[in-house]
């Protein structure tokens, strides 16, 4: 059996993606804790852009969450499926996966920035993210299934994509523009979460991203208090 490792943090949506699409697959794996690094030049040989998450199959070592789930479909052939064979269905569902990472989470993380600086986020940058996640949603709207996956039928490397995003900044987005947010007016939304909340696999990534930032949240208040 393939040893395979997964290096992150559940705080992650990347790694949470990752994490889904292995216990999707039902393959077995250890989970590295690790934070990402710029500085860490054995890490950046490993993952170039010194991200998390990364994974180790056999002492080799793969970056970028999208690579690593087309490597494991065809390294692992034996394994359930997240991608159908239909090439037209998995052209949609890639250009879903773009629409969350590109323009959702790039555009998202504008906003999250501050707050991980215990800051207001600027009005001018909200300014400029709101028509960009609206018109995401819409794309998403247009490109979307939920029936009751996201792509469609069966669940796929978009939900791995999703589920951990949409969490993520469902509350982020909250907190800028109220409950009824530019990604909550998507009529499936909150539907489609809680379909994949009552799934044990999907509920596990969301209670342990849930734990570790509390965890972390309390060991900056800990640290603050008490600077080394
Ligand atoms: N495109 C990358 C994005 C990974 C990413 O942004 N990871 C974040 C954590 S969610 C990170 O490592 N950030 C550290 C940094 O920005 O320096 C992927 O798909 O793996």
């Amino acid at each position: 059996m393939k040893e395979i490792k997964l290096y992150g943090s559940p705080i992650s949506n990347y790694f949470n993606k990752v994490k889904l699409a292995l216990n999707l697959k039902k393959l077995n794996f250890t989970i590295v804790r690790f934070a990402p690094s710029e500085n860490d030049a054995e890490y950046l040989q490993k993952n170039p852009m010194g991200f998390i998450p990364t994974i180790e199959v056999d002492g080799k070592f793969i970056a970028e969450s999208q690579p690593i789930l087309e490597f494991l479909e065809v390294y692992f052939p034996e394994a359930p499926r997240l991608m159908p064979e239909d090439p037209f269905e998995a052209a949609r569902i890639r250009q879903i996966i773009n629409y969350i990472e590109v323009y959702l989470d790039q555009n998202g993380r504008r906003i999250a920035r501050y707050f991980f600086e215990g800051k207001k986020p600027d009005k001018g940058v909200i300014k400029e993210v709101e028509p960009v996640l609206k018109r995401t949603r819409r794309a998403l709207e247009i490109a979307c299934r939920f029936n009751p996956y996201i792509a469609g039928t069966n669940v796929s490397m978009a939900d791995c994509s999703a589920y951990p995003s949409f969490h993520a900044f469902d509350r982020l987005l909250a907190r800028v523009f109220g409950p009824q947010h530019p990604l909550f007016e998507m009529p499936q939304f909150e539907n489609y979460l809680s379909f994949l909340d009552n799934q044990e696999i999907f509920k596990e990534i969301e209670d342990t991203r849930l734990k570790t930032k509390k965890l972390l949240e309390r060991a900056n208040l800990i640290a603050k208090k008490r600077p080394v």
